[in-house]
């Protein structure tokens, strides 16, 4: 294991640029549950039922209770060791794109609390699946700040103040398409990078999962980090197995 280490830091110190790609399994240790496997979401919950654009035309205020609980859920949970050592070490090294699938908003308080009054925008990341902390109106779109959500009957659910649609949460369903310049901005990341360290994923969902394949494709290196395999294990330069809390603050710590 810490020959792994050693040769993940040292990839990691002589990169130019670094992209990482974070799932579920880097909040694992802050209390938030993830998708798939014994404890994950979809053991109890079926995605089809919740996740879908088809599953808030049928069914908009079981949807809303779900994300609603799960509002909760994360507010009581704080960012870990990962995503502070993440976001403070981009915020001292150039040229790092943190690229998340979580809509938890931890990395982006990570970078908040660890910048403390500096700017924290290097730390900020990506979010390509959006975020659980933003509505969005299902009819025109426009974005707003989360409201109390009441669930109780379709007719107590938030509505757009401008067009009076009902408003969801601001996340990517399964079939619908990422936001275009966010996953552009995702992609420029992966494809430019020198290694792509790839964080408590399952690499299963796309195009997320591909973004590992264009830092690949451009001659760069992949550096995993999960307790188990996963499909990109096999071409993945190094492979560290264990929690995100305590490996990632070895790889980038400064004391580690
Ligand atoms: C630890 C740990 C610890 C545990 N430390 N690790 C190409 C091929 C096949 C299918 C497709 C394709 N392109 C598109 C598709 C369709 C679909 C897809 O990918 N389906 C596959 C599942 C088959 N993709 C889409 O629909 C996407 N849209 C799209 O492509 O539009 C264009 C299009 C439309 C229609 C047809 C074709 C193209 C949208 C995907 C949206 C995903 N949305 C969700 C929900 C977000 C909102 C919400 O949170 O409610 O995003 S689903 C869910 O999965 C969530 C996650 O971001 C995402 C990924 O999950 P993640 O993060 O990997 O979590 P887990 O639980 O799977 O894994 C956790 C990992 O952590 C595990 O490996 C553990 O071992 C590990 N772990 N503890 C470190 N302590
Ligand atoms: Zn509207």
């Amino acid at each position: 294991m810490s020959e792994s280490i050693d040769r993940a830091r040292t990839l990691l110190s002589d990169a130019g640029a670094v992209v990482i790609l974070t799932g579920a399994g880097i909040s694992a240790e802050s209390g938030v549950p993830t998708f798939r496997g014994p404890a994950g979401l979809w053991k109890s919950f079926r995605p089809e039922d919740l996740a879908t654009p088809e599953a808030f035309a049928r069914d908009p205020r079981l949807v809303w209770e779900w994300y609603a609980w799960r509002r909760t859920l994360v507010a009581g949970c704080v960012p870990n060791a990962a995503h502070r050592a993440l976001a403070e070490w981009a915020l001292r090294r150039d040229r790092v794109t943190i690229v998340t699938q979580n809509v938890d908003g931890l990395h982006a308080r990570a970078a908040r609390e660890v910048a403390g009054g500096r700017d924290a925008g290097a730390a900020l990341p990506v979010e390509v699946h959006g975020s659980l902390l933003r509505d969005r109106c299902s009819g025109c779109d426009a974005r707003t700040a989360p409201v109390a959500v009441d669930a109780t009957s379709v007719a107590t659910l938030p509505r757009c103040t401008l067009c009076g649609s009902l408003l969801r949460p601001d996340v990517v369903w399964f079939g619908e398409m990422l936001d275009e310049s966010v996953l552009a901005a995702a992609d420029g990341a992966a494809a430019t990078a020198d290694v792509c360290l790839v964080v408590g994923t399952s690499a299963l969902v796309h195009p997320a999962a591909s973004l590992p394949l264009r830092t690949r494709a451009h001659g760069g290196m992949v550096i995993e980090v999960n307790p188990e395999e996963t499909p990109l294990s096999r071409m993945a330069e190094v492979v560290i197995r264990g929690g995100a809390a305590e490996m990632i603050p070895m790889l980038v710590g400064r004391t580690a």
